[in-house]
């Protein structure tokens, strides 16, 4: 039989982690809580005492009926009869340990590439570890931290394997959901996380490892759409947008910004305009109370500062929590190497429901995980139109969220369908702000039509840019500095038209 990798215990006899307990206690605790797998790693002490301790161990996981693996110490395993042994890259080979130990004797590997993953496989262990999923101070010795991104190509790379996996490093109650549900390929999932400080360095090893259980057992809350879109056509959509519209303005969704300085007030005003709420606040705490409202939350990073990031992933924490819409709006992503870690940081921090950018900074999005991916990051200077929309698919399917690349057109996709938009007006590209508020609209429909995100974004968008147009066909605007107040009254046209469930101004207009 196979074994239970969901919530796979990793031990640590340092006293930064063990606290001054007894390990078999601890261990014990974390398996009434329901730990399916135990791994003894101990980097410190003398062959003696490991195996003593291996041999307490394994008298407490028998109890449980829980295998139990030694790490990298095939003597140890051997001399008390462990279930098995978790090798990394540096310790005795595959092959040589499967020698050793006897016929069913359980056989891991730590894998961080696509070619140890796949070496792995081909020698038949039974399970790899992945990882580096996030840093962690627990080892700091890591080869590569290669997030969720990376998890999902080295499960990729080994689709057709029945091979265990499990991931490893820095894995908490609050991204864990996230980590299951981001780290999956099309055709392979994650079998369980590994997991050694959040449980044996937890004041209450037991109720840490049930909560685990309890987390692992459910998709996050960002992922429970009620009613999961269909593949719908682009004419079909096209037909719901007046009536996603209408419910965006009864919703009346408060959107809490965390935006730039620069365009903050025009960006009010236009989710004023078009119905919603705004609020601007930059402070992360805030959001504990703000979410609460069941709006949306816009992160964009235009005018970093040293507190941001920090704000940033408090709130995105209390969003996603709730399950109630992200959107992030990576501004110049690429500029400088303060943002670029701010990308890779938040990519890691949380999870979000669209990302929304220029090419530049899809792109940046896109290659800010470590391992190699096909595609972009390689590739021309810029993008034709086919690669634009081909870029914004592989971020959304990699991400499992909604991906918009704005230019003059703009390229939607969930990952499935892709759907291009030539609306707007060359003004919009004349004034500041009218780009980070298709952030903040976008958030606006997110909250209010959360069943197909695909749909409610291309909705924000349309009415946006069919407003731009109308704005700027008025006789009296004669430029970006006329254009702006003709704008907001054309978004509240379309917003009071919308109301009265008047759809005329949309009308072949897409
Ligand atoms: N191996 P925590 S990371 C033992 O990347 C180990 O292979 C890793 O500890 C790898 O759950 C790691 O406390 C430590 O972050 C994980
Ligand atoms: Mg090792």
């Amino acid at each position: 039989m196979p074994v239970d990798l969901s919530l796979y215990l990793v031990t640590d006899s340092t006293p930064a982690i063990l606290k001054g307990r007894d390990l078999c206690t601890v261990v014990e605790s974390a398996l009434q809580g329901g730990v399916t797998v135990v791994q003894y790693r101990d980097k410190t002490n003398d062959t003696g005492v490991q195996v003593e301790t291996a041999r307490k161990l394994h008298q407490v996981t028998k109890k449980y009926n829980v295998p139990l693996l030694i790490n990298d110490r095939v003597d140890v395993a051997l001399a008390i009869g462990a279930e098995g042994v978790h090798l990394g890259q540096d310790d005795m080979s595959f092959t040589e340990a499967k020698k050793l130990l006897p016929e069913n004797a359980i056989i891991g590997i730590s894998t961080s590439s696509v070619e140890e993953a796949r070496k792995a496989t081909a020698d038949g262990a039974d399970y790899i570890g992945i990882g580096t999923m996030f840093a962690t101070p627990t080892k700091t010795n890591t080869k590569s931290v290669i997030g969720t991104a990376g998890t999902q190509v080295i499960l990729d790379a080994i689709k057709d394997s029945p091979i265990g996996t499990v991931s490893i490093g820095g894995i908490n109650h609050s991204n864990v959901q996230r980590v299951l549900y981001q780290s999956q390929s099309p055709k392979k999932a994650l079998d369980g996380v590994a997991i050694v400080s959040a449980i044996v360095g937890a004041d209450d090893p037991k109720a840490s490892a049930e909560h685990f259980v309890e987390l692992i057992r459910n998709p996050p809350r960002f992922a429970q759409i009620a009613n999961p879109p269909r593949a719908n056509e682009a004419e079909a959509l096209l037909n719901e947008v007046p009536q996603i519209i209408r419910k965006m303005v009864e919703v009346h969704p408060l959107v809490h910004n965390m935006i730039n300085f620069v365009v903050s007030n025009f960006v009010a005003n236009v989710a004023l305009s078009i119905g919603a709420s705004p609020i601007m606040s930059p402070y992360g705490d805030e959001a504990t109370d703000l979410c609460k409202f069941d709006g949306a939350l816009l992160i964009n990073m235009g005018t970093l500062t040293s507190e941001s990031v920090s704000n940033y992933l408090k709130a995105i924490k209390a969003y996603n929590d709730r399950g109630n819409p992200v959107v992030y709006d990576p501004v110049g992503a690429a500029a400088t190497h303060i943002r670029r870690n701010a990308v890779t940081q938040l990519m890691a921090g949380g999870y979000f429901d669209l990302i929304k950018g220029n090419e530049g900074e899809i792109r940046q999005v896109w290659g800010s995980s470590a391992v190699q991916q096909r595609g972009v990051d390689s590739g021309p200077s810029t993008l034709d139109g086919n690669q634009k929309a081909m870029l914004a698919r592989d971020l959304a399917r990699r991400e499992r969220n909604v991906v918009l690349l704005t230019g003059a057109t703009d390229y939607l996709s969930d990952g499935e369908r892709v759907i291009a938009v030539e609306n707007g007006h060359p003004y919009l590209g004349q004034v500041t702000g009218t780009g980070c508020a298709i952030g903040t609209i976008s958030g606006c429909f997110l909250a209010a039509h959360r069943s197909d995100r695909l749909l409610a974004v291309l909705s924000g968008i349309l009415m946006y840019e069919i407003a731009a147009e109308n704005a700027a066909a008025k006789e009296y605007v004669r430029g970006p500095g006329s254009f702006v107040p003709a704008f907001v009254d054309e978004l509240y046209a379309i917003r009071t038209a919308a109301a009265n469930g008047d759809d005329s101004w949309f009308a072949g207009r897409a």
